[in-house]
């Protein structure tokens, strides 16, 4: 018996809901009889800007990333083993991912939203934290890492706060970290996405056309406001402009002059 044009049309149509239900249908199970976390997008939560590392009790943690051209924060955290770990990813920036190497969690940071899956921990290792979305030409240098240490080392080892000892006390360098230059300067003389401030002051610095400049006065303040007119020899153009008064500027390279 032939089949008409429309029989046909109906049982394809059948199939293709067969096989919707049955995606539905293992993703139940895998939530509910493997207790697999789904990464889910939180539209609600507002996005945040500071990366942290939250404990609810001694098992349960909240884990907030950033992800930012071109690194995540936190960039080192650690958690005892038996933990269950609330991962949330913001991006402050363009389109960022996250894989924790070795696990399921999988994450993509996207802007204006927040995403969010469930970890849970069993047995101390190291995992890395990489970004699996091209965002750029430091997209390669994008990794963290998640240590899951025993319970007893947890409680020997005080929480590491990286970003607190990155950041340097001087009253005068508050601009600084208010506009977020230590995101890419460092003051200890190792290079980041920028160079390093130290010993920056009246030093001849190599530009990336071949030419030569002496890091004075009017040399910082270009440098500064006009991040593009003058690029450092072995360094992307990647410093975006900021918005600072005169006054402001002058303060921040007469700071820049005290980091010998
Ligand atoms: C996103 C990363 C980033 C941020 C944020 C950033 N910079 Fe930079 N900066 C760079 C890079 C990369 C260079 C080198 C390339 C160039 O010269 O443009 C640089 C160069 C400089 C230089 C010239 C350095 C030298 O060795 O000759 C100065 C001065 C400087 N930045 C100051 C600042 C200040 C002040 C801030 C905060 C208001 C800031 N930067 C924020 C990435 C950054
Ligand atoms: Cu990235």
């Amino acid at each position: 018996m032939a089949m008409t044009i429309t029989q046909l049309e109906k049982r394809i149509f059948a199939v293709a809901v067969a096989f919707v239900m049955l995606l539905f249908g293992f993703a139940a199970l895998a939530v509910n009889v493997f207790h697999v976390g789904l990464p889910t997008c939180l539209t609600s939560v507002k996005p945040f800007q500071k990366g942290e590392l939250i404990a609810h009790s001694p098992t349960h943690y909240e884990l907030h990333y950033v992800a930012r051209m071109w690194k995540f924060e936190p960039e080192e955290v650690t958690v005892p083993a038996g933990s269950i770990v609330d991962v949330y990813l913001s991006t402050i920036d363009v389109t960022h991912g996250l894989i924790l190497v070795g696990t399921d969690l999988n994450l993509m940071a996207v802007p204006g939203v927040v995403n969010y899956a469930r970890v849970k921990f069993d047995q101390p290792r190291v995992y890395p934290v990489i970004c699996h979305e091209y965002c750029g030409t430091g997209h390669d240098r994008m990794a963290a890492s998640l240590r899951v240490v025993d319970a007893a080392t947890f409680r020997a080892t005080k929480p590491a706060t990286p970003s607190a000892a990155a950041t340097p006390a001087d009253p005068r360098s508050r601009l600084l970290i208010k506009n977020e230059c230590f995101s890419c300067h460092s003051l200890n003389g190792v290079d980041d996405i920028g160079p390093s401030f130290k010993g920056l002051y009246g030093r001849t610095r190599k530009l990336a056309d071949g030419s030569t400049v002496i890091a004075d006065d009017v040399y910082l303040r270009e440098s500064i406001l006009h991040p593009d007119a003058k690029v450092v020899e072995g360094f992307d153009d990647v410093m975006p402009a900021p918005t600072l008064t005169d006054e402001e500027v002058n303060e921040i390279i007469a700071y820049l002059k005290t980091i010998k």
